[in-house]
């Protein structure tokens, strides 16, 4: 079966997406997400102008193959750029080889190890009691885990709290250039812990709570934040410190049994090896889109199994509808999955871009047997929203100085 076109869509329907559609001699096509949020066109860049000339007329099947060449066979290797641009390939040969063997692609994986998938759902609120709500509400609708994140009194905006905003776009002020968001360490320390103070007396014992710090603290203070939180016993606390350096963690470590987790930003195995190895985290969050497809994650997920780390991949809402579809196979394979990250499927507009029949029922999906991934792109919905330029904002700390978003 042989690849005879790579097609590569942009569309914005409230954020970007970066599609990419491999058409082959048999008919069968394939999807894959590419969607590299600040960075889309890089990527576009990537697949049209380097990847997809030397792909034509390679066998589809050769899933494996492919990836070495592309991984390999660059010299550059890793990188968020062209890991995307790897990882949408990959999926879309994954999504070929399914619809070719007429089998979802959680069968071509090893089959099964679980029924249903569950998801932690998003309670992010202006005010602690107004995230409380929030979470009371998902857990009324089935949910057994649920994020908790709330604005930070005294600062202008909070990552992970869109108020009153309809969309990316909107929180951007429709500014197409980086959005500049305020930090403060102590101001955040003094509402983190009354938020899972209250959280737990509202809520009760009996739902996972989870946090996402996105990266804000050094190790001591993720270190002092771990201990903090510990009466109200996370399933995890995401992103503490950045670990570029990986030695961090055992600051962290070393003081808290609160369960750590970190990777959506991860390219490769390589950026938490020794985090797994040296066992300093429980979950790698590493999402498909950014980690080289299936292919890539699979490789880490294995890894990780073999040091009790489990899987929760990144479900931000800048990772398509085929990213989610990628995950919920692997997810369904891996004997070390530990829970997916879900923000809802998103908008109308997305919904008729990204054809899928997913349902959630009691805060988990339930895999479908559709062959391939399950999840098509209507190329004809898509060319309505055309892309628009569009950045991540960039943090500082109250004396100006730049910070981790
Ligand atoms: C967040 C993301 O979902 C998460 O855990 O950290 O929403 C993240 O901010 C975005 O994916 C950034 O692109
Ligand atoms: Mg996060």
């Amino acid at each position: 079966m042989k690849i005879e076109e790579i097609k590569v869509f942009v569309c914005s329907p409230g954020r970007n997406f970066v599609t990419v559609k491999v058409m082959t001699d048999s008919g069968i096509y394939g999807i894959g997400d590419a969607t590299l949020n600040g960075r889309e066109m890089a990527v576009v860049t990537c697949l049209e102008e380097h990847i997809a000339p030397c792909l034509i007329g390679r066998d589809a099947h050769d899933i494996e193959d492919i990836w070495q060449y592309l991984y390999k066979g660059v010299y550059w290797r890793k990188g968020p750029i062209n890991m995307a641009a790897i990882a949408a390939i990959d999926m879309a040969l994954w999504d070929i080889k399914g619809k070719a063997a007429n089998m979802p692609v959680y069968q071509l994986l090893g089959g099964k190890s679980r029924t249903a998938v569950t998801l932690y759902a998003h309670a992010s609120g202006d005010t602690i009691e107004d995230t409380i709500d929030k979470a009371q509400a998902h857990i009324d609708a089935g949910f057994k885990a649920v994020r908790l994140q709330a604005a930070v009194p005294g600062l202008e905006v909070t990552y992970g709290v869109l108020g009153d905003k309809k969309d990316y776009f909107e929180l951007q002020g429709n500014r197409p250039l980086p959005p500049e968001e305020p930090w403060s360490t102590q101001k955040y320390f003094t509402m983190v812990e009354d938020l899972f103070k209250q959280a737990r007396a509202r809520l009760g014992n009996n739902v996972h709570l989870l946090h996402d710090v996105h990266s804000r603290l050094t190790p001591i203070e993720s270190a002092r934040l771990g201990k903090l939180l510990e009466p109200y016993n996370l399933l995890f606390l995401e992103d503490a410190s950045v670990a570029e350096n990986q030695e961090n963690y055992k600051v962290i470590r070393h003081h808290t049994t609160t369960p750590l987790a970190i990777g959506e930003t991860y390219n490769t195995i390589w950026e938490c090896k020794n985090l797994i190895q040296d066992q300093l985290i429980d979950y790698i969050r590493a999402a498909a889109t950014h980690a080289g497809g299936i292919t890539g994650l699979r490789r880490i997920a294995d890894f990780a199994n073999i040091y009790n780390v489990k899987t929760a991949p990144h479900g931000a809402p800048d990772l398509s509808p085929i990213c989610f579809a990628a995950h919920m196979h692997l997810n369904i394979w891996a004997p070390n999955f530990g829970i997916q990250e879900f923000v809802g499927f998103g908008n109308e507009q997305l919904n008729e871009i990204f054809p899928h029949r997913y349902e959630v029922k009691n805060g988990t999906v339930a895999i479908l047997d559709a062959p391939g991934l399950g999840v098509d792109f209507d190329e004809s919905a898509a060319q309505k929203y055309p892309y628009k330029r569009s950045y991540l904002p960039v943090s500082r700390l109250e004396d100006g100085t730049v910070w981790n978003w």
